[in-house]
């Protein structure tokens, strides 16, 4: 008999509601949810994959250690000891810092590494930490931290109020949105537009976004600080300014901006200075504005300018906790209160010196860290839901690096380009087999909701979720400090992510508990976004510094590279999202990779014509980091000197085990980007406007 169970797809950050059915077991159909006060039916195609990871052969049910021979099953408890004794024994030799730890996205897509897994890393003792926040939105927090006070204080476009909304560097109708959660991103967009509002695109591709947008303006990648600062300089000069009273510093950002001008603007970016002007008044003039800005803007070389930019622009125009402007969401888990308001340069990176944020240092130091010599040089290390080897820049590097490792463990589902290092495997149970709640993305959502989700399906008695997987670790590495301390951590290790949701339900502003969301069909709505400053900032004065000292002092920086640096006439690349591909997984899914290739690298063909190169042909594309080759694809929709390549494909190397995704063609971008190519701030990873040569690969 089939049976249909809600849930809610957390492969992205957009949460969609599913109907799932179930018969005999096994996953038979999978469909929006129009009950999700939030998600209201939407889905894309990657929701029906849920399906896939259920069933994969290529998935991990259980323990495994590599051999000589290959890799051999091991018990659970055997392989939390066993990993336990190898990361104490290195630490022991080497000190603590020589145990390295990355985590990977997927983490903040599970309620139970969101409630689990720091617990497990604070235990390591170590330094060296990384994650994917540094070749993701670490501009965001950054901003955030220095204006708000916290790091994950993220204001989000109130879009479904909104009259203009000015995008930069994102693609949400491919990623379906990011450090703003709108499911049905496009149908949202629609919804401004019929509202007699507005929708402007700033990016060096005519993406599927701007393909919809009442305006697109190619940009020169990496130039969006100027085009944002000399908004910010023509509101100012119009004296059209509606700042709010617990916002300080005005003058200074008017003293700042005044030599970035939109004529300066204009020639470096490829907008025109009247357009810039244009925009720059209209969006004063909105009654309700937004500005956003992601990935584009964040993963480049200056990407703290660009994101404290956009807050700026926010702030100055009065559209800063404003209905229909940039809002605070208040979800009803208040995940603020839970993690730490954010601190940078607390210590640097051994080598390179690069500054940690929120105690985790740049990614883009990792394989520096493992292969230089030293005092603190890392021997071992642990990822949690990552794949830094095909998605941190200089990739090939990293690679290399991990071989050398004395230990590695991987808590991850499969045997991919970065687990085929690890000495041990630790795979979690896939999303349809765990309880949900988003610790996380309700935190950034455009409307305040609230949903439990129960597991779909039992997990099978050998399988662990990930929380258990963090118990038994965290159990394990419980072997110094005082008895205190010893039994809050295991006390905290045995609490289920649902008495630890259940709990922050409670506390939280809306007095809710699972129960209650367990009876609420498709979730609970608490409504649209409600002003909030300055009540709840998190800095001391509960004021606003518009100018934070860090990056007022970059920006003589990003002026003379800009502006007085040497002209730059050769090829930029960036990068690109599909909607039927996921980072660097679910390449293995029969059901998504099917259709036209999506590898290529995409360029204009004017670009194409002067370098002799046809549509089609193989191509060698090099940069200062290494060359690497794939089939080129003539796209009109890219601007002249810009070339576009999506990462996370390259699967074909020795010992992977992803049995579609070895058939699936193209390189991985990330061999390519620039591991010294940094936003120097906070380290960030610029992984878009990296110069390239590309030339026909050699016959
Ligand atoms: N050039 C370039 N590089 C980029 C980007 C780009 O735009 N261009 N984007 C960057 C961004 S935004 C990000 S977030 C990073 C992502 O970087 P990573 O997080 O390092 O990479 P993912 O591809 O998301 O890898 C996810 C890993 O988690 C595993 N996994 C999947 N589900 C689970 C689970 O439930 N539990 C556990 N434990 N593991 C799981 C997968 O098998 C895979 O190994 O890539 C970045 N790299
Ligand atoms: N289908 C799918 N959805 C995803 C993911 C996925 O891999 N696949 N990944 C998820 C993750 S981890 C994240 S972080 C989000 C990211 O969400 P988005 O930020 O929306 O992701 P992208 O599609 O990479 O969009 C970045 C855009 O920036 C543009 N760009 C590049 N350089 C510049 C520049 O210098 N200036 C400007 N203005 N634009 C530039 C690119 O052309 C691209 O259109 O997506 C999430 N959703
Ligand atoms: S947009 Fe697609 S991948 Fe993202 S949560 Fe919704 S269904 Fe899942
Ligand atoms: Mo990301």
């Amino acid at each position: 008999m089939a049976t249909v169970r809600r849930t809610s797809c957390n492969l992205c950050e957009a949460i969609c509601g599913v109907l799932v059915t179930v018969e005999a077991g096994r996953v038979t159909d999978i469909r929006g949810d129009e009950a999700d006060p939030l998600s209201r039916g939407h889905i894309c195609p990657k929701a029906v994959a849920l399906r896939d990871l259920q069933e994969d052969p290529d998935r991990l049910t259980q323990p495994v250690r590599r051999t000589a021979t290959g890799w051999e099953e091991l018990g659970w408890d055997e392989a939390y000891a066993y990993v336990a004794t190898r990361l104490r024994a290195v630490q022991k030799d080497h000190g603590r810092n020589s145990v390295g730890v990355y985590l990977g996205n997927p983490n903040v897509h599970s309620v139970g590494a969101m409630t689990h897994m720091p617990t497990v890393v604070r235990l390591l003792k170590t330094r060296n930490r990384f994650s994917a926040t540094s070749v993701d939105q670490l501009p965001h927090m950054l901003a955030v931290h220095l204006m708000y006070g916290h790091q994950l204080m993220v204001p989000v476009a109130d879009i479904d109020r909104t009259s203009y909304l000015l995008m930069l560097g994102a693609n949400p109708l491919a990623s379906n949105g990011s450090m703003m959660t709108a499911p049905g991103f496009g149908r949202r967009l629609k919804e401004v537009q019929k509202r007699g509002g507005r929708v402007v695109v700033i990016d060096p591709r005519r993406t599927e976004t701007a393909a919809v947008a009442d305006e697109h303006h190619f940009v020169r990648p990496g130039t969006d600080a100027a085009f944002l600062l000399a908004l910010i300089h023509q509101i100012l000069r119009d004296g059209t300014t509606a700042v709010a009273s617990y916002v300080d510093s005005l003058s200074v950002v008017d003293e700042v901006t005044r030599d970035w001008t939109p004529e300066r603007a204009a020639a470096v970016t490829g907008i025109a200075a009247d357009d810039i002007r244009r925009i720059a008044r209209e969006f004063a003039a909105a009654d309700k504005a937004a500005c956003y800005g992601r990935l584009g803007v964040s993963t480049q070389q200056f990407g703290a300018i660009c994101q404290w930019a956009v807050q700026v622009l926010n702030i100055i125009t009065g559209n800063l906790d404003r209905p229909g402007g940039s809002m605070f969401p208040r979800p009803a888990v208040d995940t603020l209160r839970g993690i730490g308001k954010g601190h940078i340069g607390a210590w640097t990176s051994r080598v390179r010196s690069l500054p940690e944020f929120g105690g985790e240092l740049p990614a883009s130091a990792m394989a520096d860290e493992i292969l230089t010599p030293g005092d603190g040089q890392i021997r071992a290390m642990v990822t949690i839901a990552g794949n830094p080897v095909l998605s941190t820049p200089n990739g090939r590097r990293l690679d290399e690096a991990l071989e050398t490792l004395d230990f590695m463990v991987c808590v991850d589902p499969y045997i991919n380009e970065t687990t085929r290092h690890a000495d041990v495997i630790l795979p979690p149970t896939p999303p349809l087999e765990r309880d949900h709640y988003d610790l996380a993305f309700h935190q950034l959502a455009v409307r305040n909701t609230a949903r439990w989700n129960d597991a779909v399906l039992p997990r099978p008695s050998e399988s662990r979720h990930d929380w258990e997987i963090f118990r038994g670790l965290g159990l394990a590495l419980l072997d110094s400090g005082r008895l205190r301390q010893r039994a809050i951590t295991s006390l905290r290790l045995r609490l289920s992510p649902r008495r630890v949701v259940d709990l922050g339900l409670r506390i939280g502003p809306y007095r809710l508990s699972v129960r209650k969301l367990r009876k609420s069909v498709g979730g609970v709505d608490l409504g649209p976004l409600q002003p909030a400053l300055p009540g709840r900032l998190y800095t001391k004065t509960k004021r606003i510094d518009l100018a934070p000292a860090m990056i007022i002092d970059d920006l003589p920086r990003a002026f003379s590279a800009l502006f007085t640096g040497p002209a730059d006439d050769g090829l930029l690349l960036i990068g690109r999202r599909h909607l039927r591909s996921n980072n660097s997984w679910m390449h293995n899914s029969a059901r998504l990779v099917k259709g036209k290739p999506r590898h290529q690298l995409l360029m204009n063909p004017d670009d194409l014509r002067s370098r002799d190169l046809t549509d089609g042909q193989l191509v060698e594309i090099s940069s200062a980091a290494g060359t690497i080759s794939v089939e080129v694809a003539s796209s009109n929709d890219m601007m002249p000197g810009v070339v576009s390549l999506p990462h996370g494909f390259g699967h074909g190397r020795p010992g992977v085990r992803l049995s579609v995704a070895s058939q699936v063609a193209g390189a991985s971008i990330n061999d390519i980007t620039d591991s010294t190519l940094t936003d120097p701030i906070a380290g960030t990873a610029a992984l878009n406007g990296v110069p390239v040569k590309v030339t026909a690969a050699p016959a």
